[in-house]
C-alpha cells in the first residue's frame, strides 16, 4: 500500500477544508501543487493541476498501489479514479464514463493517456493474445490521432484540435475486447492558415522532417517545411515534440493497428497532395485563369491517381446546371479558384482524418460477441475534448468549442446532483433538494430550436437570396437582444486606423467571449465545389475513392442541401451528452497553473478564475451540504478500527454496521452521521478529520509495535 500523505501536503480532499471559501480552496490547491501533489479529490472528482514536468507517479509501483483499492486508501490520483470506474464497470456491470475537462493546455489529453495506460496495465492478467492485441491497438491509436489531429498553438505545444470520445468494451472477465472512437469537429481551417507562432497539424512536419528520402522523393517533396506555404509559418517554431522520431513512431503505430502498406502510402500521398496544392497559385491572363505551376498540378495528379487535365479543370472550372437542364463549365475568377482550392484542401484533410478514425474503428470493433456466451458487454468511455477557448479573435470554431463546454458543464452539474440524490435514496437517507446554479439558459441561447443562435445561423445559411454576415447579426439582435447572456456590437470606423467590427458576445459560464461574425456564414455553410468530389471519386486509388462516396452523383442528381456545420456539430454533441448521461460518470477537472508552461509557477489569479468557472467551490459545497463523506461499513472499519477499543484488533459485534456505530459513538459525532443500508454517511468533514488525525498519530506507534513483534522483542 502506498504511503499515505501527511498533513504537510494539505487536505487531500477539498471536502475536508475547515471552511469552504475561495481563499481556503486556493491555499490548499497551491500548497499541494508546490509540494508536487498535483491531484486532489472533491469526493470522487479528481482536480488536477498540470505539473509541466515529468513526475515519477505513473510507474508500475503506482499501478500496483492503486489496483483494486478504494478511493481513500491512497493519495489522490487519476489511477484511484480509473480504478473506481473500472470496479463499477466490472463488479456492478455498469457502463461508466470518465469526462476530462479544463481549458486548453490544462492536461486533459495527458490525463486520458494515463487513464488508458492504467486500464491496460490492470487488465488481462493471463496475457491472452487477442486481448493484448486489442489493448495495443487502443494505445497506439493515440499516437496516430495526435499526429493527425494535434498541433502547436500559442497555448499548448500539443493541442488537440478535435474532440475525442473513446469507448472501451469489456467482457465479463473485465478484459478489453474492443472499442470505438468518435471524433468531433476537427479544426480543419488550420490546414490552410495558422495564427502567428502556431503550426499546422504535426503530421506535415513529421513527414517533412522524419520521412525517408525515398518517401519524400516519391511525393515530389523536399525535406524542408519552410518551402511549403502551409507549413512555412510553423517551420521555425519550436515544439517539445521531436518531429523526426514521432514520424517513426506513427509509422510503426499505423502498421501495428493494421493499415496496409498501400493504405499508408495513400495517407502520405494525401499529405503530399495538400502541400503541393498549398504552393499552387492562380494567375489571370485576360479572361482566362491559369494555374501558376503546371508541374505541381502534374504531381497532384500522380499522387491522387487522377489525370493532370482533370485536376486543372476541377481547380479552374465549375460545372453548373442551367435552368434549362443544360450542363456547362463556368470558369472561376482568381479569387474563386483560390477559395475553391482552400475548401478542397480542408475537406481532403478532414476526410483523411475521419477515414483514419473509421479504419481504427473497424480494427477494434467488438467482433463475434455473444452476450449469451460471454456475459454482458460493458463499457468505459473516456472523453477528451477541446477545452474552453478565449482568443483575441474568436470565430466559428471557438463558438462551437465553447458551446460544447457549456453542454458538458451542464451535464456535470446535473449528474453530480442527480448522483447524490440517487445515492441517498438508495441508502434510505432523508435528503432535501439543493438549489444549484444551472447554465441551461446559456445552452438554450445557443441550441434552442427557432430562437437559438445555431438555428438563426442555419436559417441565414439556407435562406434564399444573399444573406450577409451583418444580416445574420441583425437577425440575432432582433431575436436575442433581450437575452441576459447576449450582446452585440457594430462599430463603424470613424477614421482609417480603426477596424470595422461586427461581433456578438456571449456571457459563458467561464467568462465573456466576443465572436466575430466575419466569415461565419461561410464557415457554417462549408461549401465545396462538386467538381472536386467527382475528381476524387474518379481516382483509381481505392482509399481516396472510399473517402468521397458522394462524388458518384452527377451535377443534376445533387439537389438536397446538407445540414450546415453548426447544426451537424450540435446534433453530434447532443447525442454525445445523451450517451454520457446514461453512464456512471467520473470526472477529472484539469487546471492550467500558468501561461508560461512553467513547472514552478502557480499563477493565483489564473488558477482562481478556473476554479471559479469550473464550479469547483460549488461542487465542494454541494458535497458538504449533503454528506461530505460516505464509506461502506467494512471499509470504514478497516481504516479506523484502531482508533476504538471495542473494534481493535477485531470486533465481537453482530455486524460491521454496529462496530462502526461504536467507533462513531466513541468519537462523539453521532449527531453528524446517518446510517445507510450499506454505508456510513458523515455530514461534517471535521469529525472525520479528527478521526484521521488520531489515526495518523497512532500509525507510528503501531508500526513500532509491529516492528518489535517481528523482531521477537515482544
Ligand atoms: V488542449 O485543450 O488539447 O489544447 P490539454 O489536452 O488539456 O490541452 P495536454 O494534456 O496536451 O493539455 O497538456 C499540455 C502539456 O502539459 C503536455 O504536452 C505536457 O507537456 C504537460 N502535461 C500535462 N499533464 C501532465 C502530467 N500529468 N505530467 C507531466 C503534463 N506533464
Ligand atoms: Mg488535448
Amino acid at each position: 500500500m502506498a504511503e499515505l500523505e501527511g498533513l504537510e501536503y494539505g487536505k487531500s480532499d477539498f471536502i475536508l477544508l475547515d471552511e469552504v471559501t475561495m481563499e481556503h480552496f486556493m491555499e490548499n490547491l497551491k500548497l499541494r501543487f508546490e509540494k508536487g501533489r498535483i491531484y486532489t479529490f472533491i469526493g470522487e472528482v479528481v482536480v488536477s493541476v498540470n505539473p509541466y514536468r515529468q513526475l515519477d507517479i505513473y510507474g508500475k509501483e503506482a499501478v500496483e498501489a492503486y489496483r483494486g483499492r478504494e478511493l481513500y486508501e491512497n493519495p489522490p490520483h487519476l489511477f484511484a479514479m480509473a480504478d473506481a470506474a473500472y470496479k463499477a464497470m466490472k463488479m456492478r456491470a455498469k457502463d461508466t464514463c470518465i469526462v476530462i475537462s479544463g481549458e486548453s493546455g490544462a492536461g486533459k489529453t495527458e490525463a486520458s493517456k494515463y487513464i488508458m495506460q492504467y486500464i491496460a496495465a490492470i487488465t488481462n492478467p493471463n496475457q491472452r493474445a487477442e486481448v493484448e492485441s486489442v489493448k495495443n491497438v487502443l494505445l497506439k491509436s493515440n499516437c496516430v490521432l495526435e499526429a493527425f489531429g494535434n498541433a502547436k498553438t500559442n497555448r499548448n505545444d500539443n493541442s488537440s484540435r478535435f474532440g475525442k470520445y473513446m469507448d472501451i468494451n469489456f467482457n465479463f472477465n473485465g478484459d478489453p475486447t474492443g472499442g470505438h472512437i468518435n471524433n468531433y469537429l476537427l479544426e480543419k481551417s488550420r490546414v490552410v492558415q495558422q495564427q502567428e507562432g502556431e503550426r499546422n497539424f504535426h503530421s506535415f512536419y513529421q513527414l517533412l522532417r522524419g520521412g525517408s528520402q525515398e518517401l519524400i522523393k516519391s511525393l515530389f517533396l523536399e525535406k524542408n517545411p519552410a518551402l511549403y506555404v502551409y507549413t512555412s509559418e510553423g517551420a521555425a517554431s519550436i515544439t517539445s515534440n521531436d518531429d523526426h522520431s514521432s514520424h517513426k513512431a506513427v509509422l510503426n503505430a499505423l502498421k501495428v493497428i493494421g493499415f496496409t502498406p498501400n493504405e499508408i502510402d495513400s495517407i502520405y500521398k494525401i499529405l503530399g497532395t495538400i502541400l503541393h496544392l498549398g504552393n499552387l497559385e492562380f494567375t489571370s491572363e485576360g479572361e482566362n485563369v491559369q494555374v501558376s505551376a503546371k508541374e505541381a498540378a502534374e504531381h497532384i495528379a500522380v499522387l491522387t491517381s487522377t489525370k493532370a487535365a482533370d485536376v486543372s479543370k476541377a481547380l479552374l472550372f465549375r460545372t453548373v446546371a442551367t435552368g434549362g437542364g443544360e450542363v456547362i463549365n463556368k470558369g472561376h475568377s482568381v479569387q474563386e479558384a483560390s477559395y475553391g482550392k482552400d475548401a478542397f484542401v480542408k475537406a481532403l484533410y478532414e476526410r483523411l482524418f475521419s477515414w483514419i478514425v473509421s479504419h481504427i474503428n473497424t480494427v477494434i470493433e467488438v467482433k463475434d460477441y455473444n452476450p449469451m456466451l460471454h456475459g454482458k458487454n460493458t463499457v468505459i468511455g473516456v472523453l477528451d475534448i477541446y477545452g474552453f477557448e478565449i482568443f483575441d479573435n474568436n470565430s466559428f470554431e471557438q463558438f462551437c468549442i465553447n458551446y460544447c463546454n457549456e453542454k458538458l458543464q451542464q451535464l456535470f452539474i446535473e449528474l453530480i446532483m442527480q448522483q447524490e440524490q440517487e445515492e441517498y435514496n438508495r441508502e434510505g437517507i432523508p435528503w432535501q433538494q439543493i438549489e444549484y446554479c444551472n447554465n441551461q439558459i446559456i445552452v438554450d441561447l445557443v441550441e434552442e430550436p427557432h430562437k437559438g443562435i445555431i438555428s438563426i445561423l442555419e436559417e441565414a445559411c439556407l435562406g434564399v437570396g444573399k444573406v450577409t454576415d451583418t444580416m445574420f447579426l441583425e437577425s440575432m439582435d432582433s431575436k436575442l437582444s433581450q437575452h441576459p447572456h447576449y450582446t452585440s456590437r457594430k462599430l463603424c470606423p470613424t477614421d482609417k486606423s480603426m477596424e470595422y467590427r461586427r461581433d456578438f458576445r456571449i456571457r459563458h459560464y467561464a467568462g465573456d467571449v466576443t465572436y466575430s461574425v466575419e466569415g461565419i456564414l461561410d464557415k457554417n455553410k462549408d461549401p465545396l465545389f462538386q467538381d472536386f468530389k467527382r475528381l476524387m471519386y474518379n481516382s483509381t486509388d481505392p482509399v481516396l475513392r472510399d473517402m468521397w462516396p458522394e462524388g458518384r452523383l452527377s451535377i443534376t442528381e445533387v439537389t438536397k442541401r446538407p445540414l450546415t456545420a453548426a447544426t451537424l456539430f450540435k446534433n453530434s454533441i447532443i447525442s454525445l451528452v445523451d450517451n454520457l448521461a446514461c453512464k456512471v460518470p467520473y470526472y477529472v477537472r484539469c487546471i492550467k497553473p500558468n501561461e508560461m508552461k512553467s513547472p514552478m509557477l502557480f499563477d493565483d489569479a489564473r488558477c482562481q478564475h478556473q476554479v471559479a468557472y469550473l464550479g469547483l467551490l460549488e461542487n465542494v459545497r454541494v458535497r458538504r451540504a449533503g454528506f461530505a463523506y460516505r464509506q461502506p461499513y467494512d471499509r470504514f472499519l478497516q481504516r479506523y478500527k484502531m482508533t476504538c477499543e471495542y473494534t481493535w484488533p477485531n470486533h465481537l459485534m453482530e455486524s460491521d454496521k454496529e462496530a462502526v456505530e461504536a467507533i462513531v459513538r466513541q468519537h462523539g459525532f453521532s449527531e453528524s452521521v446517518e446510517y445507510g443500508h450499506s454505508k456510513l454517511f458523515v455530514r461534517t468533514p471535521r469529525s472525520l478529520f479528527t478521526l484521521e488525525q488520531e489515526r495518523n498519530a497512532l500509525i507510528p506507534i503501531l508500526v513500532l509495535f509491529l516492528q518489535k513483534v517481528w523482531r521477537g522483542a515482544l
